[in-house]
């Protein structure tokens, strides 16, 4: 089962839409394994953002991903990392469609409200940057046996 980490950016927490952006994520069909709250520090920015480092906003965005608390959460299921980006909409939200979180919730690429992993590998790799093995719980629905025998 693919996991994939998402981010409940400062915009978003400020704004009051944690809770809308967890939904819309659970609604999809995705179940959350692991879930905290936390304020990123300067390292901890730089090392989840490291391949954006020297571009233009780089700094920016640092400044911006640790200026409030932000929600962390992984989540689990079939395409997780693609279904979540999908439900995220594209990065810039002018041009996100409407019914995705950036499309029917932001203006600005730079306050695009959420952060989801855009490769299996690199959610393995963000997934480790804020959660310790024993904190990503495995458990059972009963909707995921409905959800086998529909298969
Ligand atoms: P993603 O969040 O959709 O994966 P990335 O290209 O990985 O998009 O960029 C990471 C974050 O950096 C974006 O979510 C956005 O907040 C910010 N960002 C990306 N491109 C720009 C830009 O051109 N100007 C300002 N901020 C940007
Ligand atoms: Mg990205």
């Amino acid at each position: 089962m693919e996991r994939s980490l998402v981010l409940v950016k400062p915009d978003a927490m400020q704004r009051g839409l944690a809770g809308v952006i967890i939904s819309r994520l659970e609604r999809r069909g995705l179940k959350i394994v692991a879930i905290k709250m936390l304020q990123m520090d300067k390292a901890l920015a730089q090392r989840h953002y490291a391949i954006h480092q020297g571009k233009a906003f780089f700094n920016d965005l640092v400044e911006f991903i640790t200026s409030s608390p932000i929600i962390t959460a992984v989540f689990e299921g079939e395409k997780a990392v693609e279904a979540i980006r999908q439900t995220m909409g594209e990065t810039d939200p002018a041009k996100a469609s409407p019914g995705t979180i950036r499309g029917d919730f932001g203006l600005d690429i730079g306050h695009n409200l959420v952060h989801g992993s855009d490769s299996t590998e690199n959610a393995e790799k963000e997934i480790s940057l804020f959660f310790s093995p024993e904190e990503i719980l495995s458990y059972a629905k009963e909707i995921d046996n409905c959800m086998k025998d529909l298969k």
